[in-house]
């Protein structure tokens, strides 16, 4: 049965998480509202309600109106969609859903390197259209003997790694600051592109990573290079890569995410040396279940002890 605890969902985010949280407690949709109707239903909530769930990558500001907030708990590890200067201003705690995904998103990353380096979308064109017939397959290319560069070795560049090691590739990274990890460690974007064969990044959204990934980086990559992004598309300086995959700047790219998403810009679709995938690291069952557990735990967690399970600091 409900509690009277109220919870407001700001954006939505997995269905089967919404529903048990409408079972749990007394929710309301902001986001099924017009504006009028939102403000209306956030001076009828003041005062009473303190809990917040949203999509991370979208959170409609105008929850920050509610000055009785206490708490946005948001689905997803990458928190772009949340005003932290706003939430630390007004003492809002924020937490995500960091770790449970990690999984999912480096088998996804895998797939994306593998797929690229083998032309695995183009092959299956091939055999359905019969072109066998006429010739073999062109080449691709091995990943024994490479360098994969990881730009943002943390939970998900890790995980990345741990799988990337088997296939017998040296492995390179970039952050900020150095980690213990038996990889080496580059200073710049552009030394980790210059080494690597391929270039997966994991980087997280928001100012600071907007379009590290340019022309300067993609040069280093060289032609043979290949560039995945498992991150955010904000990093990537979309007219650039444009330019370095139809120019034979860069090999190929594997790309999960953009920055206007769900828009994917045109030019990269007449491009046959890119595989376009809708934003789907973390889409299996599993994954997007354990996401929806972990907002869950930290709600429950701070209506009956006042504590967060994962909270972002
Ligand atoms: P994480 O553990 O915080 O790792 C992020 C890494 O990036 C850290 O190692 C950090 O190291 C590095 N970094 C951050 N800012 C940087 C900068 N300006 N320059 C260079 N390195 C930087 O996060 P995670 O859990 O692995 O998630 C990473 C991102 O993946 C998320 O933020 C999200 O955007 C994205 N993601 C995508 C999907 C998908 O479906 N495709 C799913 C989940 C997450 P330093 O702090 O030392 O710089
Ligand atoms: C999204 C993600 O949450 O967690 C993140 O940062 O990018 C994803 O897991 C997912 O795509 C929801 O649509």
């Amino acid at each position: 049965m409900a509690t009277q605890d109220h919870v407001i969902i700001v954006n939505p985010f997995h269905p089967e998480t919404l529903e048990r949280l409408d079972s749990a407690y007394q929710t309301h949709h902001l986001w099924k509202l017009e504006r009028p109707e939102q403000e209306q239903l956030l001076k009828s909530l003041e005062g009473q309600c303190r809990v917040a769930a949203s999509a991370s990558w979208n959170c409609d500001p105008v929850i920050y109106r509610l000055k009785s907030l206490k708490l946005i708990a948001a689905f997803g590890v990458g928190v772009d969609g949340i005003d932290f200067e706003t939430t630390r201003n007004l003492k809002i705690r924020v937490t995500n859903t960091p770790g449970v995904l990690d999984d999912g998103v480096a088998d996804l990353a895998m797939a994306l390197i593998l797929a690229t380096m083998r032309n695995l979308i183009r092959a299956n064109s091939f055999s359905r259209d019969n072109l066998w017939k006429d010739g073999p397959f062109p080449f691709g290319t091995s990943m024994a003997g490479k360098t994969l560069g990881i730009a943002g070795l943390g939970r998900i560049g890790s995980a990345i790694a741990m799988r990337a090691e088997p296939f017998k590739v040296k492995i390179a990274y970039h952050n900020r600051q150095p980690k213990q990890v038996p990889y080496t460690f580059c200073q710049s974007l552009e030394d980790l592109a210059e080494i690597s064969d391929i270039l997966v990044s994991v980087l997280p959204g928001g100012a600071e990573t907007d379009n590290l990934i340019n022309t300067n980086v993609l040069k280093k990559l060289g032609p043979s290079g290949i560039f995945i992004n498992v991150g955010r598309g904000n990093s990537v300086d979309d007219e650039a890569l444009i330019e370095a995959l139809r120019s034979g700047a860069v090999q190929a790219a594997g790309l999960d995410v953009y920055k206007n998403e769900p828009q994917i810009p045109d030019a990269y679709k007449i491009l046959e040396n890119v595989i376009l995938l809708p934003h789907i690291g973390s889409a299996t069952v599993e994954t997007r279940c354990a996401m929806g557990n972990l907002v869950f735990d930290n709600i429950r967690a701070f209506f009956e002890h006042d504590t967060l399970v994962s909270e972002v600091m």
